[in-house]
């Protein structure tokens, strides 16, 4: 045990959007406590308490080592006596009774696998665990009315609860690139989301479009999105307008009726063709030379040479979020999307508590000023709000 004298005491400013927060967490079993405490809280109606788990969760994030005793923990924001007494329980016993007891928990458990079904929120995942649907399997045969999202989610279950990686998403961008560039060609596509900020997996993969040229951005959605259903990779979608109404004084006020932040939430179709050169295809590969195919009877030869089980479908679903922004509101928007959920909120809260501002992913509104405060670049608005800038690779918190 280290003693008080030479134990390690972090400082740590309190907002998230003060500090840096890499990926590297050196503090897992403990963060990993706190986000399953706040999982429960959010999916209990409880959000306050799931915002106080995930602030206590977010700081020992970015603590540079382990936590190995209590007395390292003195003076760090955001840590309350709930969250104190779990990493306490972990720290000395190796695990905390009230975090394995949620784990373990019905109600917990079937709140996770119902609100895991894409389009599935707590309400309705409530509703159903009150008439005693808690699987998968209940669900499907209790004859509930599904909507269109829920049908798309329940189809897919299983591949959009399986994270997207790095090499899927780089597929999806390109295929997402070639639909934006054929209907308007000059338009710009950024990655936001987890994988801005440079996680190596995700639940889903999220882009930001926009045009250099204000105005020509308007309409894209419909366009791309017919385009990529033209292709045949659609499995869902539903497009959104944004009640976000702008005029030529500022991005709130509704002068004109022209709608021109819109986003898509789709699942996506992706060919397993376009992952190729992955490990996944490797492995396929590499698991059944050519000279073993004739005995297995559930293999098929396909095209003279590639092989696959059949029945084995080429493709699956992966969840995408697409969002198109003017190029007057595109710093905002990326600063907006780039997440994470936390860093984002806690920019919000610092605007408001502490500078006065209102920050929304369309504009920066400063209340002493009674102004918009205009900002090209994720850089300005850090400036705007007294932040050092933090880097999206940072904002992992
Ligand atoms: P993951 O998918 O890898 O699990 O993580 P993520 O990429 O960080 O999460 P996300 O759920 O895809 O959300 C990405 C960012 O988008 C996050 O900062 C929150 C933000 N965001 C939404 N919905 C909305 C919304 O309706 N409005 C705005 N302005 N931002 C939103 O998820
Ligand atoms: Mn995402
Ligand atoms: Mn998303």
């Amino acid at each position: 045990q280290v003693n008080e004298a030479e134990a390690v005491v972090f400082n740590i400013p309190s907002y998230a959007c003060q500090r840096r927060t890499a990926l590297d967490n050196h503090n897992t079993v403990l963060t990993d406590a706190l986000s399953l405490l706040a999982e429960n809280a959010e999916l209990s109606d409880e959000d306050g308490r799931g915002v106080a788990f995930r602030r206590a969760a977010a700081v020992l994030k970015a603590l540079p080592e382990p936590v190995t005793g209590m007395t390292q923990l003195r003076g760090l924001p955001c840590l309350g006596g709930h969250s104190l007494r779990v990493i306490k329980d972990i720290l000395e016993d190796g695990a905390s009774g009230e975090v394995e007891l949620t784990k373990e928990s019905e109600r917990f458990k079937a709140l996770k696998v119902l609100t895991g079904i894409f389009g599935v929120g707590v309400k309705t995942a409530e509703r159903w665990i009150r008439e005693q649907i808690h699987s998968l399997q209940q669900l499907q045969d209790s004859g509930q009315t599904l909507n269109r999202a829920q049908q798309a989610g329940l189809e897919h279950y299983d591949d959009l609860n399986q994270p997207v990686t790095k090499a899927e998403a780089d597929a999806i961008g390109e295929i997402v690139r070639e639909a934006v560039m054929s209907v308007l060609p000059g338009a710009q596509i950024t990655v936001i989301g987890g994988f801005r900020r440079g996680k190596l997996t995700g639940h889903d993969v999220d882009f930001l479009v926009t045009h250099p040229e204000e105005g020509r951005e308007v309409g894209l959605m419909p366009k791309v999105v017919s385009w990529l259903e033209s292709q045949g990779f659609l499995l869902y979608q539903k497009t959104t307008r944004n009640s976000y109404l702008e005029s030529k004084d500022g991005p709130a006020r509704p002068a004109s009726n022209m709608d021109r932040f819109e986003r898509c939430f789709s699942i996506f179709k992706l060919p397993e063709e376009e992952t190729r050169g992955t490990k996944q295809t490797e492995t396929l590969t590499e698991n059944t030379p050519e000279d073993t195919c004739s005995l297995a009877a559930n293999w098929q030869v396909k095209g003279g040479e590639q092989m696959k089980p059949a029945g084995h479908k080429a493709w699956r679903a992966v969840r995408v979020d697409l969002v198109v922004s003017p190029i007057s509101q595109f710093a905002f928007a990326l600063l907006g999307w780039t997440g994470s959920k936390l860093f984002e909120r806690e920019l919000r809260r610092w605007a408001g508590h502490e500078k006065a501002m209102s920050l929304s992913s369309h504009a920066l509104y400063d209340n002493k000023q009674s102004r918009y405060l205009r900002a090209t670049s994720e850089e300005e608005i850090f400036a705007h709000l007294g932040l050092d800038y933090i880097p999206p690779s940072e904002r992992n918190a």
